[in-house]
């Protein structure tokens, strides 16, 4: 589903632009599509960043069977702070291997926004490297096991983070990094209302940052930073249509500090 709303061009050029609301997607069964459709549209309809004046939905057959996959673990670091949400993100990725001039052109995308895709990004020269730079690369046929959302759902809620919104990123957060070219993904969410983001690494697992950025904010994105030299043709078919589900999930940890975090890599 993708929801977009319909706003003046730019000062200075001609017509009108489509400005991304909201987007979802998912694998079903073809006997839930009537509601997942219901479902994907009261969202769009209620979404905290506009009215929406065009929903797009699309339903396909998959035919190829999907690839399984194990679902990041979840934990969330403390923080109180945009600003130390930031040095955060730097201390998890710099272990990672990202260098600060990969971390500015993220930083970039995310503080821009507007996007409905992710920036590719390499991690060391922090060159963006996705061919549609307005777009982006949009992640997609994905989802997980009925056994396997049972589990994510009572693990997520022990911690008290059972939501829509905290589910699907980690679907796709562990779709993203399951491809091996892809070292790390930076989120910030888009909504309004929305502040936490999260660093995702097979590494250390799905890394929930509180306060990543202030309240009302509309700014946001998505990052994959990747290794050098990497095919990104490759990455982005992976990304756009190869199906993957999660069938098996892993533990989901509570509040701690970025160390405790670092320290209890899980692979
Ligand atoms: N593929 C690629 N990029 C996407 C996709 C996708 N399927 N969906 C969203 N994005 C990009 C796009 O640029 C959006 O503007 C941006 O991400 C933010 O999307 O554990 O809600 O749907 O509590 O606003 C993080 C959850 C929530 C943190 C992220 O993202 C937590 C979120 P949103
Ligand atoms: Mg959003």
């Amino acid at each position: 589903m993708r929801a977009s709303k319909t706003a003046p061009a730019r000062e200075g050029r001609n017509g009108e632009r489509e400005l991304h609301i909201s987007g979802a997607e998912g694998i079903y069964p073809a006997s839930e599509i009537p509601f997942v459709v219901t479902r994907y549209t009261e969202r769009a309809l209620t979404h905290p960043k506009g009215t929406t004046d065009k929903i797009v939905l699309t339903a396909e057959l998959i035919r190829e069977k999907p690839h399984m996959i194990l679902a990041l673990p979840v934990s969330t670091v403390s923080c109180r702070a945009p600003d130390e949400g930031k040095t955060i993100v730097q201390e998890i990725l710099s272990v990672l291997g990202i260098t600060k001039k990969a971390l500015h052109t993220g930083f970039g995308v995310i503080q821009k926004g507007g996007m409905r895709g992710a920036a590719i990004i390499s991690a060391g020269r922090g060159f963006r490297l996705d061919p549609d730079k307005q777009r982006g690369v949009r992640v997609s046929r994905l989802g997980i096991t009925a056994p396997a959302s049972r589990m994510l759902s009572a693990r997520l809620s022990d911690c008290g983070i059972n939501t829509d919104i905290v589910r699907e990123a980690v679907i796709l957060a562990s779709k993203v990094v399951s491809h091996k070219g892809v070292i790390a993904e930076l989120c910030v969410s888009d909504d309004p209302d929305y502040t936490t983001g999260y660093v995702a690494s097979d590494t250390f697992g799905y890394i929930r940052i509180p306060h990543i950025k202030v309240n009302k904010s509309t700014v946001g994105g998505r990052v994959f930073f990747v290794h050098e030299g990497l095919d990104i043709t490759g990455l982005i078919s992976y990304l756009e249509t190869t199906p993957v589900m999660v069938g098996r999930v892993s533990p989901c940890a509570g509040t701690h500090s970025v160390y405790e975090v670092l320290n209890s890599s899980h692979r």
